[in-house]
């Protein structure tokens, strides 16, 4: 068996294709668009991961395949090359990160090239470049002007390696979500982005879309949506009388006649507020302090629950009017809710604990004689389970008594309806170098004067016009070490912040952070379909939009944009990781969404359909470079040629699981696109002779098989079928003639070219092809010959023979006997009703036993 030269034949069609603009797409001039999106990678040093490989051939496989289904497959690629990860590296190297990143950038296009994917390259982009991140700035501004962006003093995450603050999101249990660091809080004044005023949206429209389930939920549970009631506590100090109620958030109302006592979390702010009525000040004040110093989640998941009681401040019970003791402890939250909670040990596990531990009373009110009953399970049986210790409400089911209870405490004046979210506004800002500048000033004698654009304690924006806020040049790598002092590297360069107004021409100050890399990646698949245009982001409706910036195009070149984006948008097909599911895609949701409110585009979610990808491992465990395991795509194109990792890399398992890498595996697909790649050369060596058609019913039952599986991405089964194929061929080959033989071959190549793009164009052209084989249509399966490919049943009746029924070949008996029905000659023999036995031997006999 010969090899294949896959080194030559790869790279010949690669140039073949982007001669000839194969991947090209006329944006303008399509007719079934579809947007075949992958989420760009962050480039790192070491190249392409095969982790990457496995995903962006994956999707190319699909896209290909939905190009040979009629449709115009857009799929552009870029880098998100700003960012923490791309600089720490270079700080590592002390290079200059400009430098290694345009070094990266040129290995990730070569390496990308050499997967064969078809990506238009003329639309590539990247985050760190001027031309783009002059938009992100854009969109900084956009959001300002529209009140969503903000600058606040606030508790924030801050990672003490990146020497940057972080978001939520991008907190991973605990840990910096890019260098692994465990994070800390630091009060700090930082952008925001107002995701919060969102909040509904963003939950209500996941009905909306078609995406992954898994990622949903993630959303859904990020945003955590709490509907319950918040009630209010009458305070009194022994000595001072009556101070300032406190309010608690409950989702459990009708427990309420089982509360025994408060909670406040130790950043309260009664605990400052009425220092002078807490009788064992010094005792609380250390408690608060050591609380303090202990990060929110430990404070969370200790198993013990502490507390000091609050002494000479006592809450009153809003339907009872006992007095209940307060506390102040660690489990309760400072940023949820009112940071307070009413206690039902009875019902609530950390409550119970608590309760234990100071031996305070636990009041059960569920008629039962157990000690505890958690709050979900009364949940579940709120229709059956009946109330007790509750005074007035004894005696209801839980249903009526949440009714009852809130129907008192809003008559009462002690409670309403409340929503809560765990969601909070998004930290943008960051204290580094790489990223883009934030476009605004700070200017002393506007912010004096009170007037321009500096009305409020804010800084103002930079002119539209004026953007790019460029990064200053590097004089060397070490320009841009975080120094941990809270200011970003910027605030070292003053030729950078020091600015003239450009509202009163005085000295003015320019902000120092940049924004964070996931603001960039927030928008870029509406700049993939606009890079030839300078004068605007993407195709919007700037004449109408509420922002009213006025872009220099021509009015005809801006319809012709937004038509465009009318057109392509939203994206069709997103296909990435679930890592992302409350970073990129959550923010990518808010920004659209932002968009579409101020009128620049017409739709309001970003993309239609989100499939989650597997990931694949070696040796079951994350390939990681730390552990040696990592597999370099580059050896094995080198080795084996990019046809042959595409393929393995489709067989390891379905799309959305991944799979586990095995070299042993990968030589034997080599080995199987090696016999492929024999299997035409013989054909192409044989004569032209005659002989009788073979029945081609196994291949066209696997052509629908792999149809119907290739629309729903199980690639793995379609390489399985495609192995059945072939050795259906190689069982017939001799006894067809030679038409057949090109046909059934023509038929398969078309079907390999998803998989095998470089193989299949070179034998396509072997075949004396004239064009491209990826312009070629996907084989409709021919129904005829479904049916051509009939059995011959022999039909026999209390067994005596009475005739022959023609049925597909694997017909079930069901079907069997419903074609034998339809044969007046036949079926006459049969007695009415359900024969009492049949003996059916699949495709051959059919025997019907009538009594
Ligand atoms: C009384 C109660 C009884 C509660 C019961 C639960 C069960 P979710 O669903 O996550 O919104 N809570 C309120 N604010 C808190 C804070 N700042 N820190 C810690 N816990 C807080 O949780 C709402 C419940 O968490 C609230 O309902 C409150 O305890 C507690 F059988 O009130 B519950
Ligand atoms: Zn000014």
């Amino acid at each position: 068996m010969e090899n294949y030269d896959h080194r030559s034949i790869e790279s010949r069609w690669q140039k073949f294709w982007e001669d000839y603009n194969l991947n090209k797409i006329d944006l303008d001039g399509a007719s079934k668009p579809f947007y075949n999106l992958m989420m760009f990678p962050y480039p790192s040093a070491e190249g392409l991961h095969i982790g990457s490989v496995y995903t962006f051939s994956g999707i190319d496989t699909y896209g290909r395949f939905m190009r040979m289904r009629g449709y115009d497959v857009f799929e552009p690629f870029g880098l998100d090359g700003f960012g923490i990860h791309s600089e720490n590296y270079a700080i590592k190297i002390k290079e200059n990160i400009h430098d290694v990143s345009k070094r990266t950038q040129k290995h990730y296009y070569e390496q990308l090239r050499r997967t064969g994917n078809m990506i238009d390259w003329s639309r590539k982009l990247e985050t760190y470049d001027p031309k783009y991140y002059r938009w992100t700035q854009w969109i900084f501004l956009q959001l300002f002007k529209a009140g969503l962006a903000y600058r606040k003093e606030e508790s924030v995450n801050w990672c003490p390696s990146c020497k940057t603050v972080l978001s939520d999101e991008q907190v991973i249990e605990r840990k910096c979500e890019r260098c692994g660091t465990e994070i800390t809080k630091r009060s700090m004044n930082q952008w925001f982005f107002r995701i919060t005023s969102f909040t509904e949206r963003l939950l209500s429209n996941l009905d909306k879309i078609d995406w992954a389930e898994d990622v949903k939920t993630g959303q859904r549970n990020w945003i955590g949506k709490s509907e319950g009631e918040e009630i209010v506590f009458e305070l009194f100090s022994k000595n001072e009388g009556v101070l300032e109620p406190l309010r608690v958030f409950t989702t459990a109302p009708e427990t309420l006649m089982g509360c025994t006592f408060l909670v406040i979390a130790p950043e309260h702010p009664l605990i400052i507020g009425e220092q002078s009525k807490i009788g064992n000040l010094a005792e609380v004040d250390a408690y608060v302090k050591k609380a303090k110093s202990t990060s929110e989640l430990d404070r969370q998941i200790a198993k013990e629950k502490t507390g000091v009681l609050i002494k000479g401040i006592i809450a009153i019970h809003p339907v009872t009017k006992a007095e209940l003791p307060l506390y102040v402890a660690d489990y309760v939250l400072s940023n949820y809710g009112n940071a307070a909670v009413m206690a039902v040990p009875a019902h609530d596990e950390r409550d119970y604990a608590f309760a234990h531990n100071y031996s305070l009373p636990v009041v059960n009110v569920v008629k039962t004689d157990r000690d505890f009953v958690g709050y979900s399970e009364i949940k579940l049986n709120a229709a059956q389970y009946t109330m007790a210790n509750s005074g007035i409400f004894d005696g209801l089911n839980f249903m009526e008594g949440r009714k009852s209870i809130i129907g008192y405490l809003e008559k009462e004046k002690k409670g309403r309806t409340t929503t809560l979210y765990k969601l909070r506004d998004w930290c943008v800002s960051r204290q580094r170098y790489w990223g883009p500048p934030i476009p605004m000033i700070f200017c002393k004698s506007c912010l004096n004067r009170n007037e321009g654009y500096y009305k409020e304690e804010m800084p103002g924006w930079w002119p539209e016009e004026n953007l790019p806020v460029l990064l200053p040049v590097l004089k060397d790598g070490n320009d841009t070490l975080p120094d941990g002092s809270g200011k970003g590297a910027l605030s070292r360069f003053p030729d950078f912040y020091n600015v003239v107004c450009p509202h009163c021409k005085e000295d003015a100050i320019r902000e120092t952070d940049v924004s964070d890399s996931f603001v960039d990646s927030s928008w870029y698949f509406l700049r993939y379909l606009f890079t030839e245009f300078d004068e605007i982001p993407f195709g919007g409706d700037f004449e109408n939009s509420r922002s009213h910036f006025l872009p220099g195009i021509s009015r005809e070149k801006l319809h012709e944009a937004i038509d465009r984006m009318k057109k392509w948008g939203p994206v069709t097909s997103y296909i990435g990781g679930r890592e992302h599911t409350v970073l990129h895609l959550l923010y990518a949701r808010f920004i659209t969404m932002a968009l579409y409110d101020m009128g620049y585009i017409n739709f309001e979610e970003p993309f239609t359909k989100f499939y989650a990808h597997g990931l694949i491992t070696k040796d079951g465990a994350k390939m990681s470079k730390s552990k040696g395991n990592v597999i370099n795509p580059d050896e094995y194109f080198d080795k084996f040629g990019a046809d042959s990792v595409r393929m393995y890399l489709r067989f390891m398992g379905p799309f959305d699981q991944g799979g586990d890498w095995s070299d042993t595996g990968m030589k034997g697909m080599h080995r199987f696109i090696c016999k492929i790649y024999n299997i035409y050369q013989s054909f192409l060596r044989s004569e032209e002779g005659q002989g009788e058609m073979v029945n081609t019913f196994p291949f066209e039952k696997s052509i629908m098989k792999i149809t119907n599986d290739m629309e729903q991405l199980k690639f793995n089964t379609c390489v399985a079928e495609i192995m059945k194929i072939i050795n259906w061929y190689q069982k017939n080959e001799l006894k067809m003639p030679y038409i057949q033989r090109r046909s059934v071959l023509e038929e398969l190549l078309i079907i390999l070219a998803p998989f095998i793009p470089h193989l299949a164009e070179e034998l396509w052209f072997q075949m004396t092809h004239k064009t491209s084989i990826h312009l070629e249509k996907w084989p409709k399966v021919d129904e005829t010959k479904l049916y051509v490919s009939e059995a011959k049943i022999a039909v026999q009746v209390d067994g005596k023979t009475r005739g022959v029924v023609s049925t597909l070949i694997d017909a079930e008996q069901e079907q069997v006997l419903e074609e034998i029905m339809k044969i007046e000659r036949i079926a006459k023999f049969v007695k009415p009703g359900k024969p009492k036995k049949i003996i059916y031997i699949k495709g051959k006999v059919m025997n019907i036993v009538n009594s």
